[in-house]
């Protein structure tokens, strides 16, 4: 006799949500890399965060840039080229779906993998908060350059790592070399893929200039579309994600895959609340919710790419 299988969500709550969402007008969503995690990307607190034995977070930083343009855009490529290879899961089509369905529904992602997107959400209703891996764009004061949904992976050959290690010939004097070629035996998985998040493979310094440069005032160094730590949310998306919160009462505020520690992000689940919305969280962490819950809240614990869909369809 085959083992009855776990429901993905207990019969009782699925059945108090779905009747509560049947209900709803206004909704609001907040995502944070954990709904990416089924596609494969690793989340920001994933593996400890780290990134070749950086912290992410201190990666993302304009100082960080400033300080070590090539390291930070390899992190960044890494981040494009993986984003790339992913698919967007269920939980991301759900939500799309929901927009489609629901006009007054609103996305507000995190996320800057493109993977929204790509389950095509319809753009009005989805907010980018934190922008995207990518959108590029000039860091020269004076330079207004930046492009969007561009999808050339690696974008500059210089952040072909793989290629780069792979041509570096390991010779006696050329102690990197020979280090590069032992460990990239060891970082090449069985896919033949090297993971250069892997800490042991050296990679070569990246000259300024083998960097992306802006083709409009040819001086400044093109950096990612993103909004790193310490830096300003882009205006036009807080404001109309404001207007939308403040436009009346918010009836449901679904929290998925994400620590909420970031703001002002995260403070706009306590902006919904105010406007009367009850809050469902989506987490592998029971112990990953915004804030106290609240009476009448729901909190599912697991894999958003399964949960979402089962308590959205
Ligand atoms: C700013 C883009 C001001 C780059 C990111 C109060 C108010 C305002 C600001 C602050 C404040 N307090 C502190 C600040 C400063 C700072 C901040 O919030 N710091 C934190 C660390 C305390 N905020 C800022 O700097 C913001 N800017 O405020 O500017 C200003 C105003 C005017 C003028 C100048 C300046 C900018 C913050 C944006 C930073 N950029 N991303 C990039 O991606 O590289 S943030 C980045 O980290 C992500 O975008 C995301 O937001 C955050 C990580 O959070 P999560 O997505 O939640 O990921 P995490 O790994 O933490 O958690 C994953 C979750 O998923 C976990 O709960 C896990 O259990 C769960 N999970 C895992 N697997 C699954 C799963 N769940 C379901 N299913 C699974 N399979």
């Amino acid at each position: 006799m085959s083992p009855i299988a776990k429901p993905i969500v207990p019969a009782a709550d699925l059945l108090s949500f779905t009747q509560y969402l049947r209900g709803c007008r206004r909704i609001v969503a907040l995502l944070g890399a954990g709904i990416s995690a089924s596609s494969g990307l690793p989340t920001f607190r994933g593996a400890g965060g780290l990134w070749r034995s950086h912290d992410a977070t201190s990666l993302a930083t304009p100082e960080a840039f400033e300080e070590d343009p090539g390291l930070v855009w390899q992190f960044y490529s890494y981040r494009r080229h993986m984003a790339l290879q992913a698919d967007p899961n269920k939980a991301h089509y759900a939500l799309a779906e929901l927009a489609r369905r629901n006009e007054n529904f609103i996305t507000l992602s995190q996320n800057v993998d493109g993977l929204s997107q790509r389950a095509n959400h319809p753009s009005k209703q989805l907010h980018l908060l934190h922008g995207s891996l990518f959108d590029i764009k000039c860091t020269s004061f004076y330079c207004d350059y930046t492009r969007s949904n561009d999808f050339t992976d690696p974008i500059v050959p210089a952040l072909d790592i793989p290629k780069r290690i792979a041509d570096l010939k390991p010779s006696s004097t050329d102690k990197t070399g020979e280090e590069a070629a032992k460990t990239l035996g060891q970082a090449i998985g069985t896919n033949n893929e090297l993971d250069i998040s892997d800490s042991n493979v050296p990679i070569p310094d990246i000259k300024e200039e083998d960097l992306p440069q802006c083709p409009k005032c040819k001086e400044g160094l093109l950096r990612p579309g993103v909004v790193w730590f310490g830096e300003a949310l882009p205006e036009k998306t807080m404001t109309a994600v404001e207007n939308w919160i403040a436009e009346g009462p918010v009836d449901l505020c679904l929290v998925i895959g994400t620590s909420a520690k970031v703001y002002p992000a995260a403070g706009y689940v306590a902006k919904a609340r105010e406007q009367g919305a009850l809050v469902a969280v989506c987490n592998m962490d029971p112990n990953d919710t915004p804030g106290k819950l609240h009476e009448g809240d729901w909190f599912f614990t697991g894999d958003a790419g399964l949960v979402v869909p089962e308590i959205l369809k």
